[in-house]
């Protein structure tokens, strides 16, 4: 290792003056962080069947049916009929067995069962399902935790899923590595339907949100920010979102959501571009993606400069503007390359114009991950670009003529990870 003369007076250590010295250190640290996952779709444990795990999970992920239609000449008509075990043999052989997983959705799986010493070029399921059929599960559940070093897990908490309703009795007490997150998509994206629900719990509502609509509305969130204790507030929006805008969801956004952001000190997270049903047939891997305006979040964050919001977007060529957004307004936090994005060349793309417009102060990626042991791959697939990303940076540093040391690698990947996140939420 090549020692530099003087040292940094906040982050003492050896400067790293030589470029493959501290690529490797950047690796290592990236490597080990241990990182807040900020929005996945696992449950805690106390969730029961809702935790999903195990290969015929795996292999049914909606992006892997999205690109078994593609290879396989099966409908999705009768795709949706076949047994759960009858699709995934059906993913398996088409495209692991008939073509080579080179997809990114694809190569996850194969991570994950290299990372348990599994075959991944066997022919058929059998080792995996007897693998994955004999693991007890609270300690394969800390074993995934280790493997992706993910000490921190947000779900994603529908207070209209029935299914869920049951975990959230008052005073119940969930594995304290998870974490919730109070989706909003019911209520912002589906208020007709969403606001006959509320009537029939007993809510004073009325669809064209008139008389005390509004606040009936907030005494339903307050009651499960109460139960859930949410990091933050989120919802998926479409690439046409507007703000402002003439609708209903307009109005519930600034008088419930963002009214409600204030009162409880909850960031509002917001995931734009999203076309949902694309393709119906395709059920749950048929939504789609648009361009979207990002100027519609710069107006929200200018319109409540006191509440937090945290963004990410669905299109590439949205992914810019975030970052010029985020430039103007301290309280937008760029998080995750999200869905179609989660590519390492997108990755790449994304991490490094982050980096340059922003320094360290953005949430590089989250996982997405519906089942448990997606949190592998996800995990080590981002690490590895955003370890290639951040050793460019610093070697450009370099080049310039700042060296930078070990624990400043370390306080830079450890904001990112984990840090960022924890001062958004109120959690340090
Ligand atoms: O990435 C996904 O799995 C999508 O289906 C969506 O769930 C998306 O992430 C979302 O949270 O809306
Ligand atoms: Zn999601």
């Amino acid at each position: 290792m090549t020692v530099g003369r003087t040292e940094n007076r906040d982050a003492p250590g050896q400067l790293l003056s030589d470029g493959t010295e501290l690529r490797r250190q950047v690796e290592e640290v990236v490597e080990a962080t241990p990182v807040f996952d900020i929005h996945t779709h696992l449950y805690a444990p106390e969730f029961g069947a809702l935790n999903l795990y195990g290969i015929d999970e795996l292999l049914t992920y909606h992006y892997l049916i999205a690109e078994t239609f593609r290879s396989a000449a099966v409908t999705p008509e009768s795709f949706w009929q076949m047994r759960k075990v009858d699709q995934a043999d059906l993913v398996w052989r088409t495209l692991f067995v008939e073509n080579t997983p080179l997809s990114e959705a694809a190569r996850g799986v194969v991570t994950v069962l290299d990372a348990f010493g599994l075959d991944p070029a066997a022919t058929d399921l059998a080792e995996a399902r007897a693998f994955f059929g004999a693991q007890e599960a609270s300690a394969h559940l800390d074993r995934v935790l280790d493997l992706a070093r993910v000490g921190d897990v947000v779900m994603t908490n529908d207070p209209f899923d029935e299914a869920e309703a049951r975990v959230w009795e008052p005073g119940a007490h969930l594995d304290s590595r998870f974490h919730a997150a109070l989706r909003m998509d019911g209520l912002l994206n589906d208020w007709e339907r969403t606001s006959a629900k509320l009537s029939a719990l007993g809510y004073d509502v009325d669809a064209s949100l008139g008389g005390g609509t509004t606040s009936e509305v907030r005494r339903f969130l307050n009651l499960w920010i109460a139960r859930m204790k949410p990091l933050y507030m989120a919802v998926s929006l479409p690439d046409d979102f507007k703000f402002p805008d003439t609708d209903a969801r307009d109005r519930l956004i600034r008088e419930v959501a963002l009214a409600t952001a204030l009162e409880h000190g909850l960031p509002f997270a917001v995931m734009v571009g999203v076309r949902r049903g694309v393709n119906p047939a395709l059920r749950a891997a048929g939504d789609g993606v648009g361009r979207a305006d990002v100027s519609a979040v710069e107006r929200m964050c200018a319109w409540r400069p006191d509440v937090r919001f945290l963004a990410t977007f669905l299109s590439r060529e949205n992914q810019h503007e975030l970052c010029v957004a985020a430039r103007k307004f301290s309280n937008l936090m760029p998080f995750g390359c999200w869905w179609f994005l989660n590519n390492p060349s997108i990755v790449s793309e994304i991490t490094r114009e982050r980096l340059e417009l922003l320094g360290p102060s953005f949430i590089p990626q989250h996982s997405d991950a519906r089942i448990l042991e997606q949190l592998i791959y996800k995990w080590r697939h981002s690490r590895r670009v955003i370890a290639d990303a951040l050793s460019e940076s610093y070697e450009r540093l370099l080049g310039s003529g700042r060296a930078v040391t070990r624990p400043e690698i370390e306080r830079d990947v450890s904001r990112m990870f984990d840090g960022n996140f924890r001062d958004w939420v109120g959690r340090r």
